[in-house]
Order: structure tokens, then sequence, then C-alpha cells
């Protein structure tokens, strides 16, 4: 039967989010309805409503990092039940293609090809308003109180660990610790430099004090983000504002020729150069987890890479959703991913669009809306 469910709806590019009440399909084969109790909001949600995403379609509902509760299954679903706490997940993990198989990589293709259209895998929208499809967003649509999500797409977790804070670990914080545990396997004493100090870099920096880093120097141009980077391990905060040479040449200076490891959390394709040109000749490696825009690429001096930097990309920290994020929610229940500090804010789904300009304004580092 199809229901009802309020949900912010993005219309069109550079349009705040409309509230309104939107028509929910059930779940066909292989998908579940989940009720999202709490979502944060990501700088990647906001990246895809300015229009720069090239895979952005409109209308559509947004969010990915989200919290719920499984409300029916469709056909053949073995590996959820009805009441069942999950996280959605935009890469999913179907453990049977290529590219799960390969044991090499997190990015499941199972359904990625329909995600990425903005539909279900059957090439359908189980969303509509007034009779007018509406998109799916990254194969999770969690700004909406009822979702349909693949049962591929769905980490199953804990009852008891709380939806609106584990809600971060579908993205932002995940992938920032993965990306310095799994895709740079950063080692005990290493130097890091991470750019950016969102959402994403602090967890980042977290992943580097866990793996115990012995120097995490955190850059950013906002100094209101220095005290929680301190807080969660940074050693050194530097803005580029107080240099007049360029950032990388400082990073260099202070680190006797430059970082063993260096992460870019901003999607700035400037500082993604700045980012590979801090590491250490013959070894530094940096990985990008900034999402950059249309059009956008990267660039350096060949030598960059000859003489032996490397540079290689993260996305969702290098997690298989299903296995591993049970994990880090357990983590999380014993203190260990301390999520409160990241939420700066609590708001209702009436005010989502606040917590765009809270991000802009560079007042947050995670909003989360509860439904
Ligand atoms: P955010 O807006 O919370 O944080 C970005 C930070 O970058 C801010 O603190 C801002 O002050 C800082 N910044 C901006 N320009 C800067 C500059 N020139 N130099 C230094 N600092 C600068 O964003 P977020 O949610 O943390 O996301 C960060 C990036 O990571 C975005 O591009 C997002 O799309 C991307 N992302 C990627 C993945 C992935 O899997 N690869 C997952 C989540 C987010
Ligand atoms: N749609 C964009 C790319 C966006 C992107 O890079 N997404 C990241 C996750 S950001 C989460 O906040 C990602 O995991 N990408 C891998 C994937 O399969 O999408 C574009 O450029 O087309
Ligand atoms: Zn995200």
């Amino acid at each position: 039967m199809t229901i009802k469910s309020r949900a912010a709806v993005a219309f069109g590019p550079k349009q705040p989010l409309q509230i309104v009440e939107v028509d929910v399909e059930p779940p066909k084969a292989g998908e579940a309805l989940v009720r999202i109790v709490a979502t944060g909001v990501c700088h990647t949600d906001a990246f895809t409503l300015s229009g720069d995403d090239p895979e952005g379609i409109f209308p559509a509902i947004l969010g990915h990092e989200g919290g719920g509760i499984v409300e029916a299954v469709g056909e053949g679903v073995t590996s959820l039940e009805v009441g069942d706490h999950v996280i959605p997940l935009y890469t999913a993990e179907c453990r049977e293609c290529k590219f799960c198989k390969s044991g090499k990589t997190n990015l499941c293709q199972a359904v990625r090809a329909t995600q990425g259209k903005g539909l279900m895998p059957d090439g359908t929208t189980r969303f509509s308003y007034n009779g007018q499809p509406i998109y799916h967003y990254m194969g999770t649509s969690t700004f909406s109180e009822y979702t349909v999500v693949p049962e591929i797409s769905l980490a199953k977790i804990p009852k008891e660990a709380p939806l609106d804070k584990v809600c971060l670990l579908g993205c932002g914080v995940t992938t920032g610790i993965g990306a310095v545990l799994n895709t740079a396997k950063v080692e005990a004493g290493a130097t890091v430099a991470i750019f950016g100090l969102g959402g994403i870099g602090l967890a980042a920096i977290l992943g580097a004090k866990m793996a115990k880093a012995s120097r995490i120097i955190g850059i950013d141009l906002n100094p209101a983000k220095s005290d929680l980077a301190r807080q969660l391990g940074a050693t050194d905060i530097v803005n580029p504002n107080d240099h007049a040479k360029p950032i990388q040449d400082v990073i260099v200076e202070m680190t006797d020729g430059g970082v063993d490891y260096s992460f870019e959390c901003v999607g700035n394709v400037k500082l993604m150069r700045a980012a590979l040109e801090c590491c250490h000749k013959g070894w530094g490696e940096s990985t990008i987890i900034g999402v950059a825009g249309a059009g956008q690429e990267i660039c350096t001096r060949p030598f960059q890479l000859v003489t032996g930097r490397v540079w290689r990309g993260s996305a969702f920290g290098g997690v298989r959703g299903r296995t591993e994020l049970p994990g880090y929610v357990e983590k999380a229940q014993r203190g260990e991913i301390p999520l409160d500090v990241f939420i700066t804010h609590h708001l209702p789904l009436e005010d989502i669009n606040r917590a765009f300009e809270l991000m802009h304004e560079g007042q947050s580092i995670r909003s989360v809306i509860r439904f």
C-alpha cells in the first residue's frame, strides 16, 4: 500500500528544500521500507543541491547519513526483518559482484548504475508528489520520514544504539576514520596533515589518533574549528591565511621535508594539489576524500609522483558497510568513537534549510535532523 511521508524535497538546484508530503510505494523484491528516525546533513548533500554534481538530478529527496527502523520488506528479503535497526548505505555490499569478490575495494557496483540515475534497481522510483516522480539520491534519500532502500544497501545494527547519533556513521565519521585506517593505513608514529576540519576532516583526525600517529596537523581557514580538532587529537593547527607562502611549503618546513600521509577533506582541487605536495619525497601518500564539482580536474607536476609521492582516493572510508559498520557502531557504543562531539545542532525536519545555512556559515560540524 502506498503511504504518505513527510520529506524535504529538492525541486531544483540552488533552491531551498521544500517540506511536503510525498507518496511512497511499498518495497519491491529485494527492497525494504525504512522509517528514518534521524539523519545528518553532509557537505555532499549541499554539493548536489548546488547543481555542481554531474549526477545531480531533480526533483529528488537528498540525504545519505541516516538511521532508521525497517517497517516492511519486499519479496525475497532474507537478511532483514521488520523492526531491525539499520543504517542506509550509499555504497552497497552485495558480496556477489566482481568488486565485492575482489577483496580489493568497497565499491560494490550491484546497484550503482541505477543509483546514480536516482532510481531503484528495477529502474523506477518509489517516490512521487502530486503524481509526478521524485528521484532517489545515493540510494538512501534519508531526508524523508519513510524511504525505500535495497536490502544490500542496509547495514543492520544493534537496537541499543541511539539512531540519532549513530546515523553519523552512515557517512561522515566512518568516511574520515576509514580513509585513515583502511585506505591510507596510517601506522603508529606517522606524521599526518588533514586539510579541512569539517565532519570528515575531524573524523580523519580521530582516525589518525586511533592509528597512534605522532603528529597530526589540522589545516582550515576557519579558526572556529581549531578547538574541536585539538580535542580530537590534532597536535598542530595551521590556518593558511596566517601564511604568505603556499600552504604545502609551510607544512614541508614544519615536518622536515613533508608528512607521511595527507588527506584532502574539502573538495577543492587546488588544495588537493597542496595536500599531495606537502607529502614527503620518496614515500608520502595523499588521499583525496573531498568531492569536486563537474568539470574540475586535479593537476601537479608528474615529478611529484616520479619522486615517490602517491595520490589515492577514498569513498566511504573504504568501508564495506554491511560487514564493517556494526563494528563501528559498537566502537561508538564503547565510547571509542565519540559521536556527540560532532553533533553541533539538532533540528526538526521543518528547519532543514537552516542546517545548510549553518554549514555554509562554518558554524556547524554536523546538524542532526530528527523526524
Ligand atoms: P564541511 O563543510 O563540514 O567541512 C569543510 C571544511 O573545509 C570547513 O571546515 C571549511 O572551513 C574548510 N575549508 C574550506 N575551504 C578550505 C581551504 N581552502 N583550506 C582549508 N580548509 C578549507 O564538509 P564535510 O561534510 O566535512 O565534507 C568535506 C568534503 O568531503 C566535501 O567535499 C564532501 O563532499 C566530501 N565527502 C566525501 C566523502 C567520500 O566518501 N569521499 C564522504 C563524505 C564527504
Ligand atoms: N556524484 C559525483 C561523485 C560524488 C562522490 O564522489 N561521492 C562519494 C561519496 S560522498 C559522500 O558524502 C563516493 O563515495 N563516491 C563513490 C561512488 O560510487 O559514488 C560525481 O562526480 O558524479
Ligand atoms: Zn556524506
